[in-house]
């Protein structure tokens, strides 16, 4: 029998994709974007496109297991689930009567971004348990405390408005790699006259296709927005009108970038001064002009506080007030679901102890933790400081539990392996961090195996560890209700029956057919209901890791490493392919830096600081801007010869912001292998 159901692409990805799924005899034959979904019109990234290898492939993970070699060696044996369950429950029960609740820390992040499956009853669970609290900071918190501070809410333009802009400014973000739902709204702007112009340190594939790229110097945005605003203001084109009704610290802002002048941002970014002149002006004079960023900007030591900045670009233009203006990092801000009763913070016996998890290096080696449980994350492959993370995860006394589809660098390390369903196969809530369309998904397919999801192991845990709260009880239904009735305007009329019937409805934002336009007339969630310039956060220092940074450290190590996401895979999701095991296996250096040390096409280079050292193939190519070594991220250890991820060389030190992990704010040295 052939059929077609709906599903959601719950990968972390801002697009959140609408599904077709074809069947036929219960087996998938293909997978495809739902041509009618405004923001996925018929089509999926290439990744995805070929899920089916993932969902069907002979290394998925189908039934519980033990691990019987040692820690790391990844050997293991079949037991039911009712064992594992046991020695779950029973093991958890010693540890918090040696060691206390709080040293049993969750970790989790973005494998399944689904309400249910992304964070419900596993909250709720650890929340009744008294387990440690994990601070989930390891990708967007930097950017997400930048636009409380300046806007004070994480929404932005939507992406169907882009097709009106004139100008769109793409900073920091790969929009052909990472949200290519947006580039036919791109497209359709350029048709209709746009200039598209991208600001990183490498030239990607949405540079490459731009009408100009800049490079920029890692981790210097900050001082590049001060500059553009230095000339804005300088040159008159700002809004005055736009700026007394609805901002506030304007003067001290515009004293501030009097210190910012195009020639001295100039050295600080590496950007030609003409360029910063005319990049002010050209977003000043044009209308519509949107700034698309994204979180790689935000991934260094001074990037929240540069996103915060650019936030503020648009009220000093006044381009918040057209259709096809202003600025977007995310648009998650708009899904108002009641998280509190999804998470049960109230569960809590007691106020738990709050762990960041871009430290779990230093957690496990230094804070106390004898119990950790994974899912929805591979921390031993895109952690910082991969091996601290290592030597914590190989300690005899830490008990690991893995819920997990495939045996990745984690599981490795784990006692008990619980085997779970992909998206396809489960019930969720979906929102986007790229769109405001909220979705919902029944499972299209049957789960091979005794795959469980995670909120039914999560169920079934608490039911082990004699928890009697009737909400562990709760079916998949009842949790979508529950988190449906946050009582917000915005999810107004949108019940679980009409997203049964639709799969998808746009959020309650503005009236049906019409533009979101969040800050046309202020309207700003901040304490003072304006945009807020804040100018005594916003002082460029450099990174310590930069080209700028601690000359004890540039001196040993005077390149620059950013680990940006490549566009084949999903962080370490897809790690198991031959191709991106290729494509994450290779640094690109620039020709000049390659020659000087000597490298040549066809080396094997070595990457190394005082973290770690890993060996790669090279690219030599113009594509990087001097003194940048680019390696997309992220491979699996356990595919490499080394035994070892880009993360070996990341460091632990957190953003001026929101205590978020500073992947590309990291030193290195790369020399040519001897044999
Ligand atoms: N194909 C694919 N798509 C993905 C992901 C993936 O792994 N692969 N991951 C998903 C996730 S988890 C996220 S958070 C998003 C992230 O989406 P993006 O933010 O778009 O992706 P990144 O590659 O992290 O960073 C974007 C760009 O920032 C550049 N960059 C690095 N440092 C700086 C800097 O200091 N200044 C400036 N101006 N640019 C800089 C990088 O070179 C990169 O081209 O993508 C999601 N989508
Ligand atoms: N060097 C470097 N490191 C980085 C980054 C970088 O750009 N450079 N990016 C950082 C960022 S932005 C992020 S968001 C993090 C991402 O880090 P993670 O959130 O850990 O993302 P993934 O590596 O995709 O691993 C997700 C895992 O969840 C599993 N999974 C999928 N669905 C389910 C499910 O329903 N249940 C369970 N239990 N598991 C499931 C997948 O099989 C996969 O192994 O990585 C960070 N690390
Ligand atoms: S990863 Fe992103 S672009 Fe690809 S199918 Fe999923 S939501 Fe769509
Ligand atoms: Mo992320």
């Amino acid at each position: 029998m052939k059929e077609v159901r709906r599903s959601v692409c719950a990968l972390d990805c801002p697009d959140a994709c609408a599904m077709l799924v074809h069947i036929e005899d219960g087996r998938a034959t293909k997978v495809e974007g739902d041509p009618d979904h405004p923001i996925t019109r018929g089509f999926l990234c290439g990744k995805v496109t070929q899920y089916l290898e993932r969902q069907y492939h002979p290394d998925r993970l189908q039934y519980p297991l033990r691990r019987v070699g040692a820690k790391g060696e990844g050997r293991f044996e079949r037991i039911s689930w009712d064992s594992a369950l046991h020695l779950i429950a029973t093991r958890l029960q010693s540890t918090i009567a040696q060691h206390g609740s709080e040293s049993v820390l969750p970790y989790s992040y973005g494998g399944n971004m689904g309400f249910l499956n992304g964070g419900s009853m596993d909250r709720r669970f650890f929340h009744r348990l008294g387990a440690a609290r994990l601070d989930r900071t390891i990708c967007a918190t930097a950017g997400a405390t930048a636009l409380m501070e300046a806007l004070g809410a994480k929404t932005g333009t939507e992406p169907e408005q882009f097709a009106d802009a004139k100008l769109i400014i793409v900073w920091g973000a790969n929009v052909h790699g990472t949200s290519i739902h947006l580039w036919p709204f791109i497209v359709e702007a350029r048709r209709r006259g746009a200039r598209l112009i991208t600001i990183d340190p490498v030239l990607t594939k949405t540079a490459a296709l731009a009408d100009q790229h800049l490079f920029i110097n890692p981790g210097t945005d900050l001082a590049l927005a001060l500059g553009l605003m230095h000339v804005i203001i300088a040159e008159g084109l700002t809004d005055q009108d736009y700026i007394s009704r609805h901002t506030t610290g304007f003067d001290d802002l515009a004293r501030l970038v009097q210190d910012y002048p195009p020639d001295r941002v100039s050295v600080l970014t590496g950007i030609p001064a003409a360029d910063i002149v005319n990049l002010a002006r050209e977003y000043a004079t044009t209308r519509p002009a949107v700034i698309r960023a994204n979180y790689g900007l935000q991934r260094s030591e001074r990037g929240g506080r540069a996103m915060q900045a650019i936030a503020c670009l648009p009220a000093l233009t006044g381009s918040w007030k057209d259709i096809g203006g202003g600025f977007c990092l995310s648009t998650s801000g708009g899904f108002t679901i009641d998280r509190a009763a999804l998470e049960r913070i109230d569960l809590q016996p007691h106020d738990t102890r709050l762990i960041n998890m871009s430290l779990l290096g230093e957690a496990l080696t230094e804070r106390d933790v004898h119990a950790l449980v994974v899912y929805n994350s591979n921390p031993a492959a895109v952690a910082p400081n991969a091996n601290r993370v290592r030597q914590g995860l190989l300690r005899d006394d830490l008990f690991v539990v893995a819920l997990e589809q495939f045996l990745t660098d984690t599981t490795d390390y784990a006692d008990i392996v619980l085997p779970v369903t992909t998206f396809l196969e489960n019930t969720d809530l979906y929102f986007a961090y790229g769109h405001y369309h909220l979705q919902m998904a029944r499972p299209a397919l049957s789960p091979p195996g005794e795959c469980k999801n995670n909120v039914e192991i999560f169920r079934l845990l608490a039911q082990r560890m004699g928890f009697d709260d009737p909400c562990f009880r709760d079916t998949d239904d009842d949790l979508i209700r529950q988190a449906l009735s946050s009582g917000h305007t915005n999810l107004d009329g949108i019940s679980l029956e009409m997203l049964d019937e639709k799969g998808s409805v746009r959020l309650n934002v503005a009236a049906a057919g019409q533009p979101y336009q969040p800050h046309a007339q202020g309207g700003f969630f901040t304490p003072s209901g304006k945009c807020e310039f804040k100018a005594d956060t916003l002082a460029y220092v450099p990174p310590v890791e930069s080209r700028q940074g601690d000359a004890s450290l540039t001196r040993r190590f005077p390149l620059e490493l950013i680990s940006p996401k490549n566009n084949d895979s999903m962080n370490s999701t897809f790690g198991h392919r031959d191709h991106v095991d290729a494509q994450t296996a290779c640094a690109t250096l620039h020709p000049e830096d390659a020659a000087a040390r000597g490298i040549a096409f066809g080396d094997t280079v070595r990457v190394f600081n005082d973290r770690g050292s890993i060996r790669l193939n090279v690219e030599i190519a113009p594509k990087v801007h001097r003194g940048v070594v680019r390696v997309p991220a992220v491979r699996w250890a356990k595919k490499a010869g080394d035994k070892q991820t880009v993360n070996a060389l990341t460091s632990e030190r957190l953003t001026d912001i929101g205590a978020g992990a500073t992947f590309y704010s990291c030193l290195v040295e790369v020399e040519k292998c001897g044999d």
